[in-house]
């Protein structure tokens, strides 16, 4: 079968805002979910970085880094910004949040540790929303007056990855961070992703 395959794991983690970007743009993907016990021996060697998420394009060729691929998934579904300053603005957050992909790291190799990393988590994130904070349109979007991917990746970091790592942890985020919080709400709103999760 030809078409976009997108492998990650069987988690929300650093895929779910190009799951999510995808499903905005009514983009048909492969959402292939790669189990633990078979990434080290099937699947490592063939991602080019050795790492997840990897998208095989329609041409064959292999893409790696979330952030690549989510502006994949965003320019073809129409939701990267057009002003330069907007632009800038998405990028800007999308590099904020990518700084938490390391502490995400960590809850997985690091299992006894969890209290400290979920702090550094929440710091993190308070930082995050002080930038982001400053950049929110009047209508609450991170980068202009409309969705963008930027958005996405907001709501997928606050309401999917980081309750996925610890069951409280998104709503303490959420509780301390208003430009987060507000950026949710927005994107919580859109029909299309309450129906995938639907
Ligand atoms: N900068 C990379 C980080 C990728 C990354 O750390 N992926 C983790 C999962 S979230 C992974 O592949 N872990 C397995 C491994 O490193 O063997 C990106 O944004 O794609």
């Amino acid at each position: 079968m030809t078409g976009l395959k997108l492998y990650y794991f069987d988690l929300p983690g650093i895929a779910e805002q190009i799951r999510l970007t995808f499903r905005m743009g009514n983009i048909p993907f492969e959402d292939i979910r790669i189990s633990m016990e078979s990434w080290m021996t099937e699947h490592k060697a063939k991602a080019p970085a050795g790492t997840v998420p990897y998208l095989v394009l329609d041409n064959g060729s292999v893409l790696c880094e979330s952030g690549a691929i989510l502006m994949y998934a965003a320019a073809r579904a129409g939701l990267i910004p057009t002003d330069p300053v907007h632009g800038a603005y998405a990028q800007q957050a999308l590099d904020l949040l990518a700084s938490l992909t390391p502490i995400m790291r960590r809850f997985y190799m690091e299992p006894n540790n969890k209290e400290e990393i979920c702090a550094a988590m929440k710091a993190r994130c308070v930082l995050i929303d002080k930038v982001i904070g400053k950049t929110l349109s009047a209508d609450g979007y991170v980068a202009g007056n409309r969705l963008s991917y930027a958005d996405i990746s907001v709501y997928s970091w606050t309401k999917k990855t980081l309750p996925f790592l610890q069951h409280d942890l998104g709503r303490e985020v959420l509780r301390e961070c208003p430009a987060l919080r507000r950026v949710t709400e927005l994107v919580e709103k859109e029909p299309k992703i309450q129906a995938y999760y639907s």
